[in-house]
């Protein structure tokens, strides 16, 4: 490993100067920490109220935001147990708002001078094997969580969570946040077809009438949507040298000048020779959804996220287009989520489009 590398494991467990300390017993206090973490998940899920799931699961809400039982353990979990570094870029989205795209996109930035097009390790690994979710890293145990060799000098991350519940140190850290929203109603559809592929066989579909009806009241994978993008859209407002917003609808319009913001925002700018040269068209085109969704690891692979949660790479890719709810929103429901975006969102200046 060259100076230009880190160690994920290293550092996303060790102490600062890299001592591991036991107690009398000859326990890893980081381990009783993560034994306590679950057994406060175990004790407070009874307590919090519940929804119907899309899935098998039902969700709970915890500090007003919707989470399936098992997603509310590891957002506790890496609430306790990750710690920032001012050099992270971390990526964050609402649940299919481009996550697996920009998760590709931002390890092309920021590895371009590494990997060249041709060999590079999109080709045989999903963006989700790159690029890992902090609130899946601490499943087992932190020892146990899964290391990955850090490629470029930052540590490229990525999180569903909303604001208000990052670990602190990602608030209080002069890492970088890049939020990805996208069309509500793209994003519904994108979820419902994602999780009717996920339920278990035995159970039923959830019929979209009542997906869409859980959506419009909140109920969504860490939702309410709105409250999710308005966190994060208010802290680019306060801070917008750490927090950039941008739309799955911008990338896909003008995925180049776009492209271009991401990487001035995350440190890495293009210079003269890599503009004119075509790397912005060529990180394009090795990024986009008819090429990844092409590639065998990404037609046959599977995503390990945690001891319960698996899910084939495939299901990551479906239309990648905009206005897919044209096939399956009535107009009136598309007025209806319209509607409540607009008042939700209000001022001209934010950039979801509707
Ligand atoms: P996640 O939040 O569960 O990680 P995420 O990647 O955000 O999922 O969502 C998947 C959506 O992004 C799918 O949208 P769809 O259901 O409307 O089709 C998927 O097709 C789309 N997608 C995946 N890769 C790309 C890509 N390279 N370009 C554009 N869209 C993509």
């Amino acid at each position: 490993m060259d100076s230009t590398t880190c160690d994920f494991h290293q550092l996303l467990v060790s102490k600062p100067n890299g001592e591991v300390i036991m107690d009398e017993e000859g326990n890893d206090p980081e381990e009783i920490d993560h034994k306590d973490i679950c057994m406060e998940w175990e004790a407070i899920l009874p307590t919090l109220p519940k929804q119907k799931g899309w899935m098998a699961d039902h969700l709970v809400q915890y500090q007003g935001v919707w989470l399936s039982p098992s997603g509310l353990k590891g957002v506790m979990l890496a609430r306790h147990h990750f710690t920032c570094l001012p050099t992270d870029i971390i990526l964050s989205t609402s649940p299919k708002a481009g996550t697996t795209w920009f998760k590709a996109l931002l390890f092309t930035i920021m590895n371009r001078r590494i990997y060249q097009f041709s060999s590079h390790p999109l080709l045989t690994t999903n963006p989700h094997d790159l690029v890992l979710f902090i609130e899946a890293m601490f499943d087992q145990a932190p020892t146990a969580s899964p290391v990955k060799d850090g490629i470029s000098s930052s540590r490229l991350l990525s999180t569903h969570m909303p604001y208000s519940l990052l670990p602190n140190s990602v608030k209080t850290s002069c890492c970088r946040i890049v939020y990805v929203c996208r069309d509500p109603k793209d994003a519904l559809i994108s979820q419902w077809q994602y999780l009717k592929r996920l339920r278990p066989k035995e159970m039923p579909p959830l019929p979209l009438e009542e997906a869409f009806g859980l959506f419009c009241d909140g109920v969504s994978h860490f939702g309410p949507f709105w409250d999710h993008a308005l966190g994060y859209y208010g802290a680019s407002q306060e801070s917008p040298q750490k927090v950039m917003v941008l739309t799955y609808e911008a990338m896909m319009t003008d995925p180049a000048f776009n492209i271009k913001r991401l990487a001035d925002f995350v440190g890495h700018p293009l210079d003269p020779e890599e503009e004119s040269g075509g790397v912005v068209e060529r990180m394009v085109s090795l990024c986009s959804f008819e090429n990844l969704s092409r590639l065998e690891v990404n037609k046959s692979g599977v995503q390990q996220f945690t001891a319960q949660f698996m899910v084939p790479n495939s299901n990551f890719f479906r239309k990648g287009q905009i206005g897919d709810w044209r096939n399956h929103l009535t107009p009136t429901m598309a007025e209806s989520l319209n509607k409540i975006t607009k008042e939700r969102f209000g001022g001209p200046d934010l950039e979801f489009s509707l």
